[in-house]
């Protein structure tokens, strides 16, 4: 891994110091088996990483309990300043964690220096909300009574997260975590645990360069079984967890049984409209990006385009032609626009769905295909494909993590473009293209789009870190990132208090002794 100096960059992430030692935040702890990180770029293996034992995690959640007493009673602006510290060490190591993100899980240098720019943003506004966790006064309604609320800090948040955006989404929940009081143990997906290492290895040393107590930020590493020891764990208020449908419906379970919160960010399955009225040079340029960007591995990626039956076959050109300028390799280079998959199961699901379309009756007009030969040697290069499909084919209406997009034609009025878009399980991302505010308008009314996130004239992917992040239906319902998000990560309590030397009831009641 000389090329593209990756192994200066392992250097720098201290990723060799931890292998012979901690994966877990806390010293000398790791005695499981052993996870294998390749690399889908050109199939090496980076390292290998001790998975967490149950007695291991047991002595997280002591170290991550007894660090919570602390943390939890220092100021709000305090914890906010080691999460500038952070922040503004992300902002130091923003290469070469952006080019371990891009090693191991693919994506394009550019987009793994996004990703990490995406964590530095999130600190900022961490560092800013630390000042701001209000809640409300009210007006008692007896004399002599004042009412508030205020947030506290809740505990123990345990984060699951994907391959897909392996540091970005941990750094969403954990930013907001701390300044909130809470500490955080984290199971990066198997798939990415060096990339967990590298950001446990970046905390870590802030928290021990302000001498504060080890146990804030935790990480474990394993699969879904490790995730489960979270899910079931009591101690653990909030479990924060991205990744499929099917794993957020075990998720979701394990912890509502136990009566914990859970915060849900699920597939999605993202249409963008385009209408008459559109920018074909925008559209074109919003759904290639939107679709092959992260080679169709975002929760965001843009998987439908539904358009009006009279610019189709315009549209439709202007993407074939779009897709021909494809580059795909190395994501290392710059040159390229499109990686590899995470791994050959993905290159196997994806083949699978472009049979599946054809089965079902839909026509392949890019032909899509497995890479082989020079630079494609990990087996994990697929070329984008676009079909022409429908609705309610069976896997148009399936989030595959692939670039894939269908195309789908509509008819007369937006709303028939908007009943398809909804006509999904899934509720995350949605888009339209369109010059015409009825249009436009409609697409945004309690009528339109039901999804989380709705564009105009912007694709379905590459949300900022100030809004709220997640989708309805089966997404999950869950909100991480910006806006009021926060509030998942605190308890609320409601204080009246009373000043005089009378004891009145609400409502009037009597109760005279
Ligand atoms: C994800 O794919 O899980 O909006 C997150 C986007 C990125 C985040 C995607 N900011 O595409």
């Amino acid at each position: 891994a000389k090329q593209f100096g990756i192994d200066d960059a392992l250097t720098a992430l201290g990723i060799k110091e931890i292998n012979n030692g901690s994966s877990t935040g806390v010293e000398n702890f790791a005695s499981g088996s052993e996870i294998a990180s390749y690399s889908p770029v050109d199939g090496s293996l980076i390292a290998k990483v001790t998975s967490t034992s149950k007695e291991d995690y047991e002595k997280v959640m002591e170290k991550a309990t007894e660090a919570f007493k602390f943390w939890r009673k220092m100021p709000a602006p305090q914890r906010g300043e080691i999460v500038r510290q952070f922040g503004n060490r992300l902002r130091e190591l923003k290469e070469p964690l952006g080019k371990l993100v891009s090693y191991e899980m693919g994506k394009s240098y550019q987009e793994g220096l996004g990703e990490v720019q995406e964590m530095i943003d999130i600190c900022d506004f961490a560092v800013g909300l630390s000042r701001q966790l209000h809640g409300l006064t009210m007006h008692s309604e007896r004399p002599g009574h004042r009412m508030y609320e205020q947030y506290h800090a809740l505990g123990v948040v345990g984060i699951i997260s994907a391959f897909n955006f392996p540091v970005a989404v941990w750094s969403w929940n954990t930013a907001l975590a701390w300044v909130c009081g809470d500490v955080c143990v984290w199971k990066p997906s198997e798939k990415t645990p060096l990339c967990g290492i590298a950001c446990q290895n970046i905390a870590a040393s802030v928290f021990k360069e302000n001498k504060l107590p080890e146990g804030i930020s935790c990480l474990i590493n394993g699969d879904y079984k490790v995730g489960e020891l979270m899910t079931q764990d009591q101690r653990i208020p909030l479990v924060s967890a991205t990744g499929s449908i099917r794993m957020g419906k075990i998720v979701a379970q394990a912890v509502a049984a136990r009566l914990g919160k859970s915060l849900l960010e699920l597939g999605g399955n993202n249409a963008i409209i385009v209408t008459p009225d559109a920018d074909i040079k925008m559209t074109v340029i919003g759904a290639v990006f939107g679709a092959v960007g992260t080679a169709g591995q975002r929760c965001t990626s843009t998987r439908r385009l539904i358009i009006h039956e009279s610019i189709y076959d315009t549209v439709k050109d202007a993407l074939v032609s779009a897709y021909k300028q494809l580059r795909i390799g190395n994501p290392l280079d710059e040159n390229n626009h499109v990686g590899p998959l995470i791994d050959t199961d993905a290159v196997a699901l994806y083949s699978k769905a472009l049979d599946k379309v054809v089965q079902e009756g839909g026509k392949v007009i890019v032909e899509g295909g497995v890479l082989e030969g020079k630079g494609y040697e990990s087996g994990c290069y697929v070329r984008p494909a676009i079909a022409e499909a429908k609705n309610d084919f069976e896997i148009v209406q399936h989030e595959t993590f692939a670039p894939v997009l269908y195309l789908l034609k509509y008819n007369g009025d937006v709303e028939n473009a908007i009943a398809l878009q909804n006509g999904v399980v899934q509720g995350l991302s949605s888009a339209i293209m369109t010059n015409n505010l009825r249009e436009a308008e409609k697409f945004l009314s309690v009528a339109g789009s039901d999804c989380g996130i709705a564009n105009v004239n912007i694709g379905t992917s590459g949300a900022e870190i100030g809004g709220a992040f997640g989708g309805e239906k089966e997404t999950g319902g869950g909100r991480e990132s910006g806006s009021d998000a926060w509030k998942i990560y605190m308890r609320r309590q409601t204080n009246t208090i009373n000043y005089t030397t009378e004891l009145p009831l609400a409502q009037g009641i009597k109760f005279d002794l």
